[in-house]
């Protein structure tokens, strides 16, 4: 049985969807002209006024919100609210250049854990269902979104955080925990440790994770959903919208409804800013509606991603998208070819090894190498080392039927490829530094 947190909205009538779009934007439109000088002169430098903004169609006027922007503003230049209103803020990792802060009010929060309780309904969560939010807490905004949609719908909560994975698998055994929330590389983590420890999926009393903040694979859903006994549901997000919930999975796992009441979502081509048809794969482009503190207008993602408004079998009437498909700035380009590093997960996948490999990019005497390093399987480490070669070499087959491109391929001994509590660190690009 399909549940919802709020079907009234979930399942409104693309009608009732467009309405409240169009009157959230004008509104939206109005309040960072008249709240954040920032905005405002981006719009003048355009030729625009609040009036020029009607409604949903008129959406592409308005110019783009880019990281940059966020950086040139930082830390309060795009902030729509008096600093006593705001109760919070969220930041992000910050592995380039200065971190995205960003600003909540308590409403903002209690809207972003409504969307986060919509993502554990829709995976089966209910307030007789222990929910271990195993995402880290803290400035990343996994822990606290989750955290608090968990006890919107009325679960117990385990707010583990991430890390001391053996406590992790205590809690779950021990405190019957039903649901799992984390990222895709740590749920493999704590399957691959449960399964160290001799226990069966039929021995772990999960039955559901919510795993997002990074990109996996089809294929390593099927790895996790195996090893855990569990359906694996994913959730996407960004802190500069909110944090996780800006989408969520259903029951029938082909995409990701984007909560439409919050979120308008378009798809430009990253090149031109032209915006994409349904259908179209492109860079995903967001305006949030409903913020109060830290609203953004066409929001850059870099996520690269198609839309579809097929109707779902589930019920819910929000558009889905696809799984990130990888972003555009992940995006490698190694002798001029395109590679995003989900293609070469899902060779190693397909291959049958684990999500535990390093893509390592250099550069030597002007040319771009690419080395992919991926564990063996403990069955084939007794491999004899001539069987461990031929191993490589399908695997170099494989990733060039795939790619287009030589790959060389390095197996390495089981567990010597750092495991991840949060986001995996799957790229070296050594031609950088
Ligand atoms: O990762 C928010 C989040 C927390 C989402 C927990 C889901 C679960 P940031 O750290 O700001 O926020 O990173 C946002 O992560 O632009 C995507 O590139 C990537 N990302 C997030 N969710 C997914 C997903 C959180 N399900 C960036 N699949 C986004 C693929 C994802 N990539």
């Amino acid at each position: 049985m399909e549940r919802y947190y709020q079907p009234e909205i979930e399942c409104a009538s693309r009608e009732q969807i467009l309405a409240w779009q169009n009157e959230r934007l004008v509104k939206q439109v109005q309040n960072v002209w008249d709240n954040v000088p920032y905005y405002r002169a981006k719009m003048e430098a355009k030729g625009l006024t609040p009036a020029d903004i009607k409604g949903v169609e008129d959406l592409h006027k308005l110019p783009f919100v880019t990281k940059d922007d966020l950086r040139e503003a930082y830390p309060y230049g795009l902030v729509a609210r008096p600093l006593k209103d705001c109760v919070r803020i969220q930041s992000t990792s910050g592995t380039t250049g200065k971190r995205v802060v960003a600003f909540y009010t308590q409403h903002d929060i209690d809207l972003w854990e409504d969307c986060c309780a919509r993502a554990i309904m829709a995976a089966g969560g209910t307030n007789e269902d222990v929910c271990q939010v195993s995402y880290g807490y803290g400035l990343f905004t996994g822990g606290p979104g989750l955290n608090g949609g968990s006890h919107k719908v009325g679960c117990l909560t385990i707010p583990t955080s991430s890390g001391n994975t053996e406590r992790q698998i205590m809690f779950i055994r021990d405190l019957s925990a039903t649901i799992l929330c984390c990222t895709p590389s740590y749920a493999a983590y704590i399957g691959e440790t449960m399964k160290e420890m001799g226990l069966t999926p039929d021995q772990i009393p999960l039955k559901a994770g919510i795993f997002g903040a990074e990109a996996w694979s089809e294929e390593m859903r099927q790895d996790i959903q195996n090893t855990l006994g569990i359906k694996a549901y994913d959730i996407y997000g960004l802190t500069e919208l909110s944090g996780p919930g800006v989408s969520f999975e259903c029951s029938e796992q082909t995409g990701m409804h984007i909560n439409e009441d919050h979120f308008i979502a378009e798809i430009i081509d990253p090149d031109t800013g032209e915006v994409l048809p349904e259908g179209s794969q492109g860079e995903l482009v967001f305006t949030s509606i409903t913020k109060e503190a830290f609203p953004l207008l066409r929001y850059r993602t870099r996520d690269i991603c198609v839309l579809s408004r097929k109707p779902c079998s589930c019920g819910r009437t929000h558009v889905k998208m696809c799984k990130p498909r990888g972003r555009s700035d992940d995006m490698l380009i190694i002798k001029g070819v395109n590679v995003f590093p989900s293609q070469i997960e899902a060779v190693l996948l397909e291959q049958g090894y684990a999500a535990n490999y390093q893509i390592i990019v250099d550069r030597v005497n002007n040319t771009d190498t690419l080395e992919v390093q991926v564990e063996m399987t403990p069955e084939m480490f007794s491999d004899q080392l001539s069987a461990v070669a031929d191993k490589e070499k399908q695997l170099v087959a494989a990733l060039k039927a795939m790619l287009g491109i030589y790959a060389k391929v390095r197996l390495v001994a089981p567990k010597s490829i750092q495991r991840s509590e949060g986001k995996a660190v799957r790229v070296i690009d050594k031609r950088k530094i």
